[in-house]
């Protein structure tokens, strides 16, 4: 029965996305010079994601709303990135956001409704 299931969950996943296309929110727009500051501050951010998990894509879109920069690592089909969630993050699970801060030390954030508040409540 796997060899359905598989082709099956590849095709909700291109629907989920489809959908998410068609009904992005539009982007906040800011003056240049707190874009440039913001982006600043997400060039130490990086989000590990599949591609088609509709909690990524819950974040995807947070992030694409609040117009912020943040390099997206695929969890699954890198291995460099994979191994890296799992042995520093601590659990295969995303979406993953890790945040390096400026003293060098390293947050692992997971869970999508408390990386969407974060970032709600850090750039918005
Ligand atoms: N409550 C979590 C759920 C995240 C979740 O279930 N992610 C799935 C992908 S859709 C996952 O990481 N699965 C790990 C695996 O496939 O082993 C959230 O909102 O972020």
């Amino acid at each position: 029965m796997g060899f359905i299931f598989k082709p099956v969950r590849w095709i909700l996943g291109q629907i989920i996305i489809f959908i998410d296309w068609i009904s992005r929110p539009k982007p906040v727009l800011r003056d240049s010079q707190k874009q440039e500051e913001i982006d600043r501050q997400t060039e130490n951010m990086a989000l590990y994601q599949f591609k088609q998990c509709p909690f990524c894509v819950k974040t995807r879109r947070q992030i694409h709303r609040l117009a912020l920069t943040i390099e997206t690592r695929d969890a699954k089909n890198d291995k460099n990135w994979n191994q890296e969630l799992i042995n520093d993050g601590g659990k295969y699970q995303v979406p993953c956001l890790k945040i390096t801060r400026p003293d060098g030390s390293v947050e692992w954030m997971y869970e999508s409704s408390k990386i969407n508040q974060y970032l709600e409540e850090k750039f918005s």
